[in-house]
């Protein structure tokens, strides 16, 4: 018999990652070799190199850069970009299964590998001249550069339309001026994807490099969530910008709205292993941890607590899943990635709360995912676009009135 209490029982196998999915629907079965390839791996990349650390780089707020080359190496960056641009070459549903295990370890890296995916390679193969291309998408996806995306500002954040910042026409150049706030892995990018409005009103993308004059990163701090990753704003001071960054193939605002539809998908597979975490996590307590003689998952309360988690798992995953086909078949409309970033969240966040209530005084600590999952949340649900403008958004599109003008 051991001589532990059962509270450092459950305390010493917290800290060894035995993480199993849920499948309880038998989802596997709608997944190709190469899908069920490229999770274990992801996998087996979260259970080496980022849960060992993430919690001590989480308390200490601090972004641990060093995992940008590994997650190029893994495939992280840009799983649908084509090979010849450094990207993956995959599908929509492989990509979502990535996202799924790296939101699994921490909605930070999530956040990292999105942003340089989804709204920095994204724009610039979509929107980019071909020299844009071959200039940055393959130091991008090997992970030896980072970039990040400055759409908000401190006066436009749900209506980015509004935005101030802008470019000048001085020949061969524009000059930029203006600043963005709240931009995720600003103060370590090597680059920046910026959009700005030009002399004619008109929302126009490019490409800011580190280095370039008047162009500064501070960095945010005393966040309660994402402390694994960086925050930070862009400040363009008369920044010199060379004709050859600006995207040549979008104007307006639905280019950086269609690299929010890449994201949120992404985001929409990703919260949901944040659930799963907690789920997993929560339910392995509860066949540990004794009270009044039996296991805590042996009283119905528990039960309860981690069947409706599981239902509710189940049918994101449902969703995520279809919605994956219609985006690799290039069906999905914005309006259905919209309510899959909703829901997943709103699972996730109310998954947390419930299972870091489950692990009582533990679920506070650090000893468990639960409450880094649960404060990461709190930004994910709020960055590209809140809860409530996800939910106006599908209200617009199923009645046909736009309640945000
Ligand atoms: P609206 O007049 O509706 O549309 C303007 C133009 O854009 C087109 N459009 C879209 N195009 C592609 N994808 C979409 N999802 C689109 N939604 C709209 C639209 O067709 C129109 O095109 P055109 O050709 O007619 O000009 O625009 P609006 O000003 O009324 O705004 C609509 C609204 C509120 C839905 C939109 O602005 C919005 O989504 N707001 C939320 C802002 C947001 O999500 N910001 C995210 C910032 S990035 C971020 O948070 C990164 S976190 C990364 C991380 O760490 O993981
Ligand atoms: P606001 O737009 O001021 O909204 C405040 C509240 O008002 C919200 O509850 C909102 O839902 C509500 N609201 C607004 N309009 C309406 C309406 N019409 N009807 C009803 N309610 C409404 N941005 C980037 O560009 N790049 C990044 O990399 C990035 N990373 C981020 C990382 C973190 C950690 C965070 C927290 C944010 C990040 N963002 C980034 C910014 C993020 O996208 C914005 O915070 C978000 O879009 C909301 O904007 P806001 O904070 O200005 O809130």
């Amino acid at each position: 018999m051991s001589l532990l209490s059962t509270e450092e029982q459950v305390k010493r196998s917290a800290k060894q990652d035995l993480y199993e999915s849920p499948d309880y629907y038998l989802l596997d079965e709608l997944l190709t070799e190469e899908h069920k390839l490229v999770r274990s791996s992801v996998r087996e990349y979260v259970k080496k190199e980022i849960s060992p650390i993430i919690e001590e780089y989480a308390q200490k707020s601090q972004f641990p850069r060093h995992l940008v080359k590994s997650l190029g190496e893994i495939g992280a960056f840009g799983p649908t970009i084509p090979v010849e641009y450094g990207g993956g070459g995959m599908d929509y549903i492989a990509y979502g299964i990535i996202m799924q295990e790296l939101e699994r370890g921490d909605s930070g890296i999530r956040s990292t590998a999105s942003v340089q995916g989804s709204l920095v390679m994204y724009p610039i193969y979509a929107y980019g001249s071909e020299e844009q291309r071959r200039k940055y998408l393959p130091k991008l996806g090997s992970g030896e550069w980072l970039g990040c995306f400055g759409l908000t500002e401190p006066d436009f954040g749900s209506n980015p339309s509004g935005m101030i910042t802008n470019i000048k026409d001085a020949g061969d150049h524009y000059i930029l001026n203006g600043a963005k706030m709240w931009i995720s892995n600003a103060p370590f990018a090597d680059l920046a994807v910026v959009w700005a409005k030009d002399e004619q009103g008109i929302i126009r993308g490019m490409v800011v490099e580190r280095g370039m004059e008047g162009f500064s990163t501070p960095e945010t701090h005393n966040k309660w969530s994402l402390r694994a990753s960086a925050t930070g704003e862009l400040v363009f001071d008369n920044v010199k910008v060379p004709k050859e960054n600006v995207f040549p193939n979008v104007q307006g605002l639905k280019g950086p709205l269609g690299c929010l539809n890449q994201a949120r998908y992404g985001i929409a597979w990703g919260a949901l292993g944040a659930a799963m975490d907690c789920y997993d996590t929560a339910l392995r307590y509860s066949k540990e941890r004794i009270q009044f003689d039996k296991p805590i998952g042996a009283f119905q309360l528990q039960q309860k607590k981690l069947a409706e988690m599981i239902s509710e798992i189940t049918k994101g995953q449902l969703l995520v899943w279809r919605l994956g086909v219609l985006k690799s078949e290039n069906r999905a409309t914005a309006a259905q990635i919209s309510m899959a970033k909703r829901n997943s969240v709103e699972t996730a966040l109310n998954i947390a709360r419930e299972a870091r209530q489950m692990l009582g005084g533990m679920g506070i600590t650090g000893e468990y995912p639960i409450m880094r999952h649960m404060m990461n949340l709190e930004s994910v649900v709020t960055y590209e676009g809140t809860h409530d403008i996800h939910l106006l958004i599908t209200g617009m599109d199923v009645t046909g009135f736009n309640a945000f003008k």
